[in-house]
């Protein structure tokens, strides 16, 4: 399991503060929303938002493109071998062409659909991406509700995935993952969390306590067999 910090739910008055708790409880990614007013109905992060926070941690980054013509954008980001690029297949006629040019930059080249998107649009590209990005809310906006059948979406992929020969490529989701949602997201065959407002940056749990909380629900079906 991968835990990837949702930076537009984290506190932007004290971003420092945020940035630390999430380095040291040893978060995974730090995910980065980029929003274009078009694609989706919000103005999100950008790329001088993606150069300061690489200059504060060593965490790797997944940026997630919510923009259409995603393609003209790439070059403008500050990408490092290991982080995570995620274009979405609705928003580009070039999507393989894209991903090559993220693979260039030597990050993780990922698709987003979202959830009403049918999963064959990751047919004939499964050679040019590491990660699917499976949308469980409809993008655009943080504290929404779960879409209840993109639970069995997640099932469906893994299964499509791994009957093309292609078990290497991961399952990341991204929204409302709850304490109790990311449990049954994981059994479903997810692997990489987007963690928001429900869970790390909830106001019930400091980002340390969430961190573990989410870590300990995971293994403890475990522990109980
Ligand atoms: C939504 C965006 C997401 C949200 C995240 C928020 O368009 O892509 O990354 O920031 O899903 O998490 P939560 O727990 O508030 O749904
Ligand atoms: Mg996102």
């Amino acid at each position: 399991m991968k835990l990837s910090a949702s930076m537009m739910c984290a506190n932007y008055l004290s971003l420092g503060q945020d940035l630390e708790a999430l380095e040291n409880s040893k978060i995974d990614y730090l995910h980065i929303d980029v929003m274009d007013g078009d694609f989706v109905p919000n103005f999100q992060l950008g790329t001088d938002y993606v150069k300061a926070i690489r200059k504060a941690v060593n965490t790797p980054i997944d940026i997630h493109l919510m923009v259409n013509h995603p393609e003209n954008h790439i070059g403008s980001f500050d990408l490092q071998p290991g982080d995570i690029m995620s274009i979405h297949q609705e928003t580009t006629k070039h999507l393989q062409r894209t991903l090559c040019l993220i693979k260039e930059r030597g990050a993780i080249a990922s698709v987003a659909i979202n959830p009403a998107t049918p999963i064959n649009a990751f047919d004939y590209i499964l050679d040019d991406i590491g990660i699917v990005l499976l949308m469980t809310v409809n993008p655009g906006f943080a504290g929404q509700k779960l879409v209840p059948q993109t639970i069995q979406k997640i099932s469906d992929t893994r299964k499509y995935l791994d009957d093309k020969g292609y078990s290497n490529i991961i399952i990341e989701v991204d929204g409302n993952c709850s304490f109790e949602n990311v449990p049954l997201m994981s059994k479903a065959g997810a692997e990489i969390f987007v963690l928001g407002t429900s869970s790390i940056f909830n106001r019930n749990y400091t980002i340390p306590e969430a961190v573990e909380k989410l870590r300990l629900d995971k293994i403890s079906p475990e522990i109980i067999l």
